[in-house]
């Protein structure tokens, strides 16, 4: 049984969505974390991440940390959903670039956003990213193209926390617009507080 270690309106939300995209069976259990906006809540004991965190999965006894490692365990997990290339597929390594992309590159700046501490470094990153993304969503309606994937749940999911990072365009919004009818994003909000 899959346990996920969820706080509401937090980066295990995502989960819920990923969860819900696989239709996998799993169970939540919402945990308290410390929340640095408003220096509310704390770590809570029965949250087996070791950085007091979430999101974090648990697996029969497994436990996976890190939203990049656990979007691509899920997807690993049940390749048969579609919702993530599998080890051979051309698009594998477009996968794994957005994956670790979001983790390496643009959370650190994205940090640096919400703590008001942006410098050159994060202002190129954010460029980067636009020039990138555009590129990408200009050309096809997903980052890995007709295929949504977990990838996307990544990237949307932040920028519907820090929309600021990337300017207005219509090639965003409608992304989000695509995102945002998906069933399972429903599902998955409907109990983000649940
Ligand atoms: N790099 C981690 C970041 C996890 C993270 O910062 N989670 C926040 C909630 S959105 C949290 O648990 N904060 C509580 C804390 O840092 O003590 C990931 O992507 O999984």
């Amino acid at each position: 049984m899959l346990t996920l270690f969820h706080a509401p309106r937090s980066r295990s939300t995502r989960f819920l969505w990923l969860l819900e995209e696989l239709g996998a069976p799993y169970e939540v259990r919402t945990v308290d974390i410390y929340r640095s906006f408003g220096n509310t809540g704390a770590r809570d004991p029965a949250n087996p991440h070791p950085h007091g965190q979430v999101p974090a999965l648990l697996d029969d006894g497994v436990l996976i940390t890190e939203s990049a490692a656990i979007a691509l365990y899920l997807t690993d997990k049940f390749p048969g959903a579609g919702l993530g290339p599998t080890v051979g597929d051309p698009l594998r390594g477009p996968y794994l670039s957005w994956l670790a992309y979001y983790a390496g590159v643009l959370e650190p700046s994205v940090v640096n956003l919400w703590k008001q501490r942006q410098d050159d470094e994060d202002k190129k990153t954010y460029q980067t990213l636009d020039d990138r993304l555009r590129v990408t969503l200009e050309s096809s309606p997903w980052l890995l193209g007709d295929h949504f994937s977990a990838a996307d749940i990544l990237f949307i999911s932040l920028l519907q926390f820090a929309r600021q990072m990337l300017p207005p365009h219509a090639v965003y919004d409608d992304w989000l617009a695509r995102a945002s009818t998906r069933p399972a994003l429903a599902r998955a909000l409907a109990k983000d507080d649940a």
